[in-house]
């Protein structure tokens, strides 16, 4: 190969292969070098390709390990596939096609574009959620949680479609319609299995101060689970919830659930309905403080589910009590509101302090058939029992007719149910055929990452205490359910001692979010919009080293940035020049500003790599090269510079490293350069000394310094260079730049 031309397709694929051959990525056993557990949100391997908004967390990761590495610390980071999920199912309803093929072919996609981008996994962690190594162990934690009577099933409503007789997700519903065929989508009661979340409730508010996370996923983890403080009071047979116990003298009636339990008749309000509806009951109850008759209503606007189902109406300082009353024709009456209330309400054994959280426990049964089987059997004189452990996994059976028939389409399986016995009494039992949501799969994943290959444990407590909790954990969405969940698993498994002790309840020490990239249409880039960018529209033509450095160059890791062609050739332009500079013949001498420029260069990247600043690092490397480019650099200068670009461009530093440097394989096994403190002080300027206009010499002196003119022509004229210009000829005039140039004019 001609050494002007770099043909990134020939290098980066040599690159790839000898990567993978010589295993430089693989997790490090044992070792007393410090461990860092860097996480990707691992992909749901859909039928439309990876695209550059997915790619962009993966290349930051990637930076990350590659640093950390050349650091000498001891990098985990692996790669998998949350592959169980409903859009396979229904690509599978659409097409024949068994999920289990198509989730598959999937898979080898998404694996096939990381790997032409240059992705640094070890694939000897790789995890695939659908297969029953992986989910016999989510159905022992299914049977862990359960025997903690943190699993339990109870009547829960969902989305049903009666045409299609099949239950919805909610984002299966349209405007109060079923996607497919459009026919109106009724609630329906069933039997279903929840997990008990909310019991966690408290912990998950206050962990969340020990971690390193957006302050704004923070403040969304915490709404939902919406702690409320208030009171209880006691209205004889009603009991009100209420945060403002100090507006009870403003109380004036009393509005309950439809379905409250006081309630003889069963009242049905219209639930499109947006207004406030309601029927009185014909009771009243008293207030406590004022005596007054308070009318009891059932409206429409209490929900059942929330505190006690019931609410004081305080119609004078409450919007929807307004808007209610000024409906109804109720009393407003105008009042102070009264601190002190608080006090006497518990002294007179009116009410007590009572605390409710808007989380509600986690439904996770599915009448779907593509998720995890829930390892549970029904036997009528034990009721619900869990599968012996020695018969786990559940094997999710291939036999299923998946299209809609009313039930869950395990149900209609040959296979299933054979064998089913009640682990208590050993007669037939029934098997659950529900799934679990597949959020269960993604609480827990990482974990198995860190051993993925057990067969005995869902991980070693070795393994475990090696790698976890996650260091850094790189993901954008999910910032309510993924992480509230996989939160609550975790705190389950620790309270269990399953989580050694000294790991700490929080599983992610540190969480950043990409921003969302968008299309040149500016709208968010999705198949949905038709304006997706694929590594595989990139790659071909300008290579993974450009996308990459592209990506990370948009601009900050974690706001939104609309993608631009423009952008991709300028990327590929600058690493054009990168070759260039590095083919050319390195310098004898020395030139003490591009010295100084690369070790600032190097406490730059430095920091900005472990602060997911790769714009401003890339930047940095660009103002280091073009002074390289002007000056010329040293062949020590040019080792340096390869291993600086090596987490950016893995590709090309690779290259010239080993090819044009004639060093050892691997740049990215080579330790990460070190900067002179020296050499790095912030107040030290670069002053040009020029003779009649042309550049002659350079003065490397303090910031303060460079403003005092009589020194620095002083200094100047101590310059050999400058000195030997000044020889026999007469100074005219001296121009002083403050901090910047000095000009001699000679005659
Ligand atoms: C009297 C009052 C006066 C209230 C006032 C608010 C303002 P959060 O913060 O969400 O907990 N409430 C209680 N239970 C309810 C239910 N099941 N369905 C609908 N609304 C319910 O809010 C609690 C407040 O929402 C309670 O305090 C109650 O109205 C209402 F100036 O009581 B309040």
């Amino acid at each position: 190969m001609s050494k002007s031309t770099y043909d990134h397709t020939k290098v980066e694929k040599k690159w790839q292969v000898e990567w993978q051959k010589t295993g430089i990525y693989k997790t490090p056993a044992g070792s007393n070098k410090k461990k860092n557990y860097i996480l990707d949100m691992f992909p749901y391997p859909s039928g439309s390709t990876m695209h550059v908004g997915h790619l962009e967390g993966y290349v930051g990761t990637d930076i990350l390990s590659r640093y950390y590495r050349m650091k000498g610390q001891a990098v985990l980071h692996p790669m998998g596939w949350d592959a169980f999920g409903l859009p396979a199912e229904n690509y599978a309803i659409k097409t024949g096609i068994h999920p289990n093929i198509s989730t598959h072919e999937n898979i080898k996609n998404f694996k096939r574009q990381l790997e032409i981008s240059g992705m640094s996994y070890d694939w000897d962690h790789e995890i695939d959620t659908s297969s029953p190594e992986f989910y016999k162990w989510t159905q022992r934690l299914f049977i862990l949680l359960f025997k903690k009577g943190l699993a339990y099933k109870k009547k829960s409503p969902v989305n049903w479609c009666p045409k299609d007789e099949t239950v919805l997700a909610n984002e299966q519903v349209i405007d109060g319609h079923c996607e497919r065929c459009d026919t109106s989508v009724i609630q329906k009661n069933l039997d279903q299995w929840f997990f008990k979340i909310t019991s966690y409730a408290d912990r998950l508010i206050s962990g969340l101060e020990k971690i390193d996370w957006p302050p704004e996923v923070k403040v969304q983890q915490t709404n939902w689970i919406g702690r409320s403080e208030g009171m209880n009071i006691n209205l004889g047979d009603i009991e009100v919830f209420t945060t403002r116990p100090d507006t009870l003298e403003g109380a004036t009636f009393v509005a309950i659930a439809a379905d409250h339990p006081s309630l003889e008749k069963k009242y049905e309000f219209n639930s499109d309905d947006k207004d406030k509806e309601g029927e009185f009951t014909g009771r009243y109850v008293i207030n406590p403080l004022t005596g007054r008759k308070m009318p009891v209503w059932v409206v429409n606007y209490v929900d059942m589910n929330y505190g006690t189902g019931a609410i004081m109406g305080v119609p004078y300082l409450d919007d929807r009590d307004r808007e209610f009353a000024e409906k109804y024709h109720l009393d407003i009456i105008k009042i102070q509101t009264n601190d002190s209330l608080w006090g006497k309400i518990e002294k007179e054994g009116w009410g007590r302090k009572a605390i409710n959280y808007h989380l509600r426990d986690w439904l996770i049964s599915r009448q779907r058939y593509w998720g995890c089987p829930i390892p549970m059997v029904y036997c009528k004189d034990h009721g619900w029992q869990p599968v012996n452990e020695s018969d786990l996994p559940v094997l999710l059976p291939m036999d299923v007719d998946f299209l809609p028939h009313g039930e869950s389409p395990i149900a209609r399986s040959k296979t299933f149910q054979k064998n089913a016995i009640c682990p208590e009494c050993g007669k037939a039992a029934r098997r659950e055929v529900d799934t679990m949501d597949t959020y269960v799969d993604s609480s827990w994943y990482f974990i198995r990452f860190v051993d993925p290959k057990n067969k005995n444990e869902f991980a070693s407590q070795e393994k475990i205490k090696q790698w976890l909790p996650v260091d850094n954990y790189v993901g954008g969405g999910h910032v309510v359910q993924h992480l509230l969940f996989a939160r609550f698993f975790w705190k389950v498994l620790f309270d269990e001692g399953l989580i050694d002790k000294s790991l700490g309840d929080e599983p992610f020490l540190k969480l950043r979010a990409p921003g969302w990239i968008l299309g040149s249409d500016s709208r968010k880039m999705s198949k949905r919009w038709g304006n997706v960018v694929t590594p595989d529209d990139i790659i071909p033509k300008f290579g993974a080293d450009t996308l990459r450095v592209y990506e990370m160059f948009m601009g900050p890791f974690d706001v939104m940035k609309p993608w631009s062609m423009t952008g991709v050739e300028g990327a590929n332009r600058f690493l054009g020049k990168v070759w260039r500079l590095f083919i050319q013949e390195p310098k004898n001498e020395i030139d003490q500003t591009v010295i100084v420029k690369l070790h600032q260069t190097i406490k730059k990247v430095t920091e900005d790599v472990e602060h997911f600043r790769y714009n401003t690092a890339i930047a940095a490397l660009m103002e280091l090269i073009n002074l390289m480019r002007e000056k010329g650099a040293d062949r020590e200068s040019l080792l340096i510079l390869a291993k600086l670009l090596a987490p950016f461009a893995p590709h090309l530093a690779e290259e010239v490293w080993v090819e044009v440097l004639g060093q050892e394989f691997s740049v990215h096994t080579s330790s990460w350069p070190t900067f002179d403190p020296e050499l790095v002080r912030e107040d030290e300027v670069v002053v040009v000394l020029t003779v009649n206009g042309k550049p002659r010499s350079l003065l490397l002196v303090g910031a303060a310094q460079a403003q005092n003119q009589a020194e620095m022509i002083t200094l100047a004229k101590k310059d050999d260079k400058i000195a030997s210009w000044l020889t026999n000829k007469k100074v005219v005039n001296t121009i002083f730049v403050p901090g910047k140039l000095i000009n001699f004019v000679i005659d």
